[in-house]
């Protein structure tokens, strides 16, 4: 392969000690390692942008159609390995670095982890953007360019601790400001008659100004655009109250402006409900929109032709109003007809759904929603009248349009932004096979029954370029040797692998870069909180946000139960298992925050006692990021996918701990059905209750004290937690949460735990056979190229937004 791919253009040794010069204003000797951080992303950035500019004209000139990605969350992770290793450039800024004594690794660790995203969520829309350059789709991603992303979390005494994350506070040499790219987004304000139609004069406006980031396909095939809003006050700074002393009153429309980009909501699987976040989805909903349709109507002319050249994708009800937007757009300042507004807007706009979890499903209370946006409001009611008169002539019943109103009549009103998200799009689509059924029969029956064409499902996927060849070069370099290339061109290839799961060689090869993965791991989790780990044991890891749904609590009570019997049988041959736990809560989740705090109590006490002789470790790893995702997934062994069945939409970890050899221990859940069904059930430890049976047994009157106490391990374990075992400092630390499961138990922590410690003990039997366990991880290897995200975007393009 030759080593730069624009032959012509100056290469990246030239490049960095001007751009070090130039730019920077350093020369050689002067510079600081972040000094030849900028200068390295600054002059890969130069050779993206010539890509970028011909991906921009390519469009143009073609008139293709474009796709818009609409989402409140962009988890990106750092972008300096992605991008040389989609342009091939690893090697070139890897030796231009060593003339001036550089390590290009020890750079890439002054990069600020872009966390812009709560999860799985945002990081599917990352993954997103990637596979759409890769697969040269023209497509926008727009969002909001948070000043203070997710929070930075502290371990305090076992406690988490919210920090801010200030990941823009030494620039962001990526990004490019579009000042000529800005839109007045208004709020509150009246409606009044202009012309014969009416026209929204807002009380106040805020200037939306967009920020570029250049996304990088695989191979460099494209570079698209991840455009993302920051907010100014049309009016910065008032001179008259500044000169009369009042230095801070002066800036309060700045300060108003910039609350709206200053933080991401911590929020997770739930709404976070309050008025600013109503005005951060309006606010970047309107400014997308509008850029959308300037762009259109600049070159098309013709805003009736908007479908067939603009597809609108909204990721979850979080830019539902842009619904509305568009209506608004089209109606009051493009003159259409309301219907044949309603047309255009429906066969532009596409809907994912992400989550069943009833609480996590949008609405606003609709005074608010009225004070805030009373054009809107206005529309909504509309449309609302047209949804429900298609219900009444398709027959159904009062309880059934009530379902599908807009507007909740229950309580206070409130408006539904799923209900909006669903008229307003010619697709709604599931995430994974069982959460579109599930979708079908429970929050969207009644919508489903009206129009029955409209639900469909493609199943998430991950970028292989970063979830693979980035994060796993040992690995991929091995299946180089076994397979060839063509893998890296088409994850489907891997499944040439089958055909040599069982060879001795490729088994020990791989096993030998899982241990140096796990070495580095233990390494980094040595320096991070002195604990000593042993390569040699099984990497149990358990890394996603702490939820109820997700289970923690199940491995936490099966760590306990474990522990006891090392120290009850300590003549038996055990399996050496590091647990280890990543994640953050929502700061305002009380029971998320006590299980972060449990593993800690649990970790501090079990890897303090030398009865268990280093048979077991427990880990919290402290502020979980994409990052650290990186490092641990190709150093694990066992995925931890053990939510309770029916609750995770899809999970996307589970494809990547796969792909990177690690075997599953997981429920018939979300993708872990899928999984299952590609890798073989052979090669997955799947357990527990099906989600028909846990809704049977919600049904049904589910008894948990009966199970827990029929189970003497489970009940052993419990009641260690909720006597103040692993917290002799506050006993009844934990007493609430154990009874939580005795009394209601909505998780099935207790329903399943017998299943889920016998599983464990088939996993530690499997461990005993090495041979045996490396031909599963080679199945799992070679069966999950199905899960990129490539596969994933080229199903959207082809049945949603007809670009492929
Ligand atoms: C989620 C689902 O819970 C996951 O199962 C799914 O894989 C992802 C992506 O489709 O979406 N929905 C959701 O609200 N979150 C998800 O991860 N939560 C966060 O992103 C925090």
């Amino acid at each position: 392969m030759s080593s730069s791919p624009d032959a012509q253009s100056p290469g990246i040794d030239d490049l960095i000690i001007d751009v070090l010069r130039h730019r920077v204003g350093k020369d050689e000797r002067a510079a600081k390692s972040h000094d030849w951080y900028t200068a390295a992303v600054l002059s890969l950035r130069d050779k993206v942008i010539d890509r970028w500019m011909e991906s921009t004209r390519r469009t143009y000139a073609q008139g293709d159609k474009r796709v818009y990605y609409l989402s409140l969350e962009f988890l990106i992770g750092r972008l300096l390995r992605d991008a040389l290793n989609n342009l091939s450039l690893t090697k070139d800024m890897s030796s231009a670095l060593k003339r001036y004594g550089l390590d290009l690794a020890v750079l890439e660790e002054l990069e600020p982890d872009a966390a812009l995203g709560n999860g799985g969520l945002g990081r599917l829309a990352a993954c997103f953007m990637e596979s759409l350059a890769s697969l040269d789709i023209p497509a926008y991603g727009y969002g909001i360019r948070y000043v203070n992303g997710m929070f930075r979390q502290r371990i305090d005494d076992g406690w988490q601790v919210e920090l801010p994350e200030t990941w823009l506070s030494h620039g962001n040499p990526w990004e490019f400001d579009r000042r000529e790219s800005a839109y007045r987004i208004g709020f509150g304000g009246e409606v009044v008659e202009a012309g014969g139609g009416v026209m929204w004069q807002p009380a106040e406006v805020i200037e939306a100004s967009a920020i570029d980031t250049p996304v990088v396909g695989w191979r460099g095939k494209r570079v698209n655009t991840l455009r993302l809003w920051t907010a100014h006050a049309l009016d910065p700074i008032k001179l008259d109250a500044f000169n009369a002393g009042d230095h801070v009153g002066a800036l309060e429309n700045e300060a108003r402006a910039d609350s709206l980009v200053r933080v991401l909501y911590p929020a997770d699987s739930s709404a976070a409900g309050q008025e600013l976040r109503l005005r951060q989805e309006y606010f970047f909903s309107s400014a997308s929109i509008q850029d959308i349709v300037r762009r259109h109507v600049q070159y098309e002319k013709d805003v009736m032709t908007l479908p067939d050249k603009v597809a609108i994708q909204l990721n979850d009800t979080h830019p539902a109003v842009s619904v509305a937007e568009l209506m608004r757009l089209l109606v009051d300042h493009h003159g259409l007809e309301f219907d044949s507004a309603w047309d255009v807007t429906k066969r532009t706009v596409g809907y994912t759904n992400h989550t069943l979890l009833p609480e996590a499903l949008e609405s606003w209370p609709l005074p608010l929603f009225e004070r805030l946006l009373p054009r809107h409001m206005q529309i909504i009611y509309a449309i609302n009248s047209r949804v429900l008169r298609d219900a009444r002539k398709a027959g159904l019943d009062d309880a059934a349009i009530a379902a599908i109103s807009l507007i909740d009549e229950g309580g206070d009103r409130r408006v539904r932004m799923a209900n909006l998200a669903f008229s307003g799009a010619h697709s709604v689509n599931g995430v994974a096979a069982l959460h579109t059924d599930l979708m079908k029969v429970t929050v969207f029956k009644d919508l489903h029954a009206l129009y029955p064409e409209r639900i469909n499902n493609k199943t998430n996927g991950v970028t292989p370029r970063r979830w693979l060849m980035q994060c796993n070069p040992g690995l991929t370099s091995v299946i180089r040797d076994a397979i060839g290339d063509a893998f890296l061109d088409d994850t489907g290839k891997l499944e040439d692998l089958n055909k040599l799961a069982a060879d001795r060689e490729l088994g020990e090869r791989i096993a030998e870069v899982k241990r140096s993965n796990k070495l580095a791991l233990a390494e980094h989790l040595t320096e991070l909180s002195g604990i000593r780990l042993d390569p040699d044991a099984l990497f149990d890891v358990h890394i996603k946000r702490i939820h109820e749904y997700k289970r923690q609590l199940l491995n936490l009570v099966e760590t306990v139960a474990l522990y006891d019997q090392i120290r009850s049988h300590p003549e038996k041959d055990w399996v050496p298992r590091v647990k280890i736990f990543g994640g953050k809560a929502a700061p305002s989740y009380h029971n998320a925050k006590l299980i972060i705090k449990l593993a800690n109590d649990i970790a501090r006490r079990v890897n303090l006692d030398p009865s268990v002789g280093g048979l077991l470790k427990v880990v919290f790893v402290p502020n979980y990021n994409v990052t650290l995702a990186e490092r641990i997934i190709p150093a694990s062994d066992l995925s931890e996918q053990i939510s309770t069945a029916g609750m995770e939409a899809s999970g996307t970890g589970n494809m990547k701990f796969a792909l990177n050899g690690a075997l599953t221990i997981g429920t018939l859940d979300g993708a872990n059905i899928e999984i299952k069904d590609r890798v073989g059930d052979e090669n997955i430890f799947i357990f527990g209750l099906t989600a028909d049976e846990v809704a049977a047994k919600r049904e049904e009157a589910y008894n948990p004290r009966e199970i827990i106490e029929g189970s003497r391990e489970l009940s052993q374990a419990m009641q260690a937690i909720a006597k103040g075992v692993f917290s002799p400092d506050d006993p009844t630390r934990y007493a609430g949460l154990m009874n939580g499961i005795y009394d209601h138990d909505w998780f099935m922590v207790a329903a399943d735990f017998d299943s889920y410690t016998d599983t464990q003990r088939a996993v530690d039997k499997l461990w005993i056979d090495q041979a045996a366990w490396r031909e599963k991880a080679i199945r799992n290897i070679a069966n999950v190229g199905w899960f990129s995200s490539d596969r994933t975007i080229s199903e959207y393009a082809k049945d949603i937004w007809g670009v492929m």
